[in-house]
């Protein structure tokens, strides 16, 4: 049994032409009408095949195919549809149709699986409207998405108006909560997004663990004066002081980091934003990710302390306030095996490969057996209209994911 490689990348497009803008870009950020609008698309695909769909407390759309026996619990698969600003064609949306070949195949070849099969489209995932994703995998774990109606988003948008057009409130996203016992394990498919596979020329990773991701809000205060008259000696730039300890972020991972250390100044705002005022604020997220704990423990003491230090020369004070910690998740060991038998089966070339990035499976693996399926991205671009993965690696990724589901349906 082998999936239909060609239906999977011209369903790749037709859902990446649902985020068409008229700025050019494609982007199907979460709740926007792009997105109903590929939401509603993979629905349709779903129900052509007589799967039953439905959209749970927090926006996950949820398609269903029964299996030989109702009671034994889920085979879950999916990712998300929703993208970053211009982003591309594959990230999320191919765990989900993929998961949907999955079942297709099936059908066309009248193979009825024991179990019952779930395909998961996730809601808000990537988070960048809210500053926070996973928030459709998080209440499927049971896990409190914090979030609230009266929220902004960063255009000023409500979020309980925005949510809307999913038909969902903030209150109620934790009944989307699943039992554990009603699901077998959880499998998804993704693209790589950084360049370990494309610069060893491997088609295949099986995921060990994914990076654990801690965030921080940063505001360093010091004081708005004039841009002409002010001595360089008297000032208390706020912007130089944040500089400065932003241009040190490389040197403490370095020094105290290992290969999969990354922290990132991601937003930056300065007050009063004027081309003849000094910054009197300075505010910033800052992103430390790591697959240990230890690490990014420690990464977290040496950048305070930096911080601190040179805010003290610079005469300026500073907040640091933690906004959201996620531990490095490793993927089930029974899961990792079946993805392992599958790709040994197929004669694929592979290699196991931690994850930098974070996918819904970081949540999932907290509450239900998880593995994940990488294929390669080219460059290791993802993020971006750039991002590209060779059709026959789509197939391939596709193919191990079917043989993964047959593996754990036995
Ligand atoms: O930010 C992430 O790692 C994910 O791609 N949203
Ligand atoms: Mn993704
Ligand atoms: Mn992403």
């Amino acid at each position: 049994m082998k999936v239909n490689g060609k239906r999977v990348v011209s369903r790749l497009e037709e859902i990446y032409q649902c985020g068409k803008k008229e700025d050019g870009t494609f982007t199907r950020m979460a709740f926007s009408a792009e997105d109903v609008k590929g939401r509603k698309l993979f629905a349709s695909w779903a129900e052509a095949l007589g799967m039953t769909c439905r959209i749970d407390e927090a926006g996950n759309l949820i398609a269903r195919m029964e299996g030989q026996d109702e009671k034994l619990p889920a085979i879950l698969m999916g990712s998300h549809l929703d993208t970053v600003p211009d982003g591309g064609k594959y990230d999320g949306v191919l765990g989900c149709v993929g998961g949907l070949e999955i079942c297709e195949t099936f059908k066309e070849e009248g193979y009825v699986p024991r179990h019952p099969i779930e395909v998961i489209v996730f809601t808000d995932e990537e988070g960048f409207r809210f500053g926070k994703g996973l928030t459709g995998s998080s209440a499927i774990c049971g896990q409190d998405p914090k979030v609230s109606d009266s929220e902004a988003d960063i255009y000023g948008e409500e979020r309980g108006k925005v949510m809307e057009s999913y038909g969902i409130t903030s209150g109620d996203m934790l009944k989307a909560a699943k039992d554990p016992s009603s699901v077998h394990c959880f499998i998804e498919l993704h693209v790589e997004q950084g360049a370990r596979l494309y610069k060893t020329d491997t088609s295949v990773g099986v995921v060990s663990s994914i990076a654990g991701v801690n965030r921080y809000d940063v505001v360093v205060t010091g004081e708005a004066n004039h841009a002409g008259s002010t001595a360089m000696a008297d000032r208390k730039d706020a912007l130089v002081a944040a500089a400065g300890f932003i241009n040190k972020i490389p040197e403490i991972t370095a020094e105290y980091g290992n290969e999969f250390t990354v922290a990132t100044v991601g937003t930056i705002k300065v007050t009063p934003h004027s081309v003849n005022v000094i910054p009197g604020t300075c505010a910033f997220s800052l992103e430390i990710r790591d697959q240990d704990d230890k690490v990014m423990s420690l990464i977290e003491e040496k950048l305070r302390g930096f911080l601190e230090e040179i805010c003290k020369k610079y005469g300026v004070t500073h907040t640091f306030v933690p906004t959201s910690f996620h531990e490095p998740a490793p993927m089930s060991e029974w899961v990792k095996e079946n993805v392992e038998k599958a790709v040994k089966e197929l004669g694929i070339d592979y290699c196991t490969i931690p994850s930098g990035a974070f996918h819904d499976s970081l949540i999932m693996t907290s509450v239900f057996p998880t593995g994940m399926i990488f294929v390669p991205s080219e460059k290791g671009i993802s993020h971006s209209r750039y991002e590209y993965t060779k059709d026959e690696d789509i197939e391939n990724g596709c193919n191990v994911l079917l043989q993964t589901v047959l593996n754990v349906d036995r």
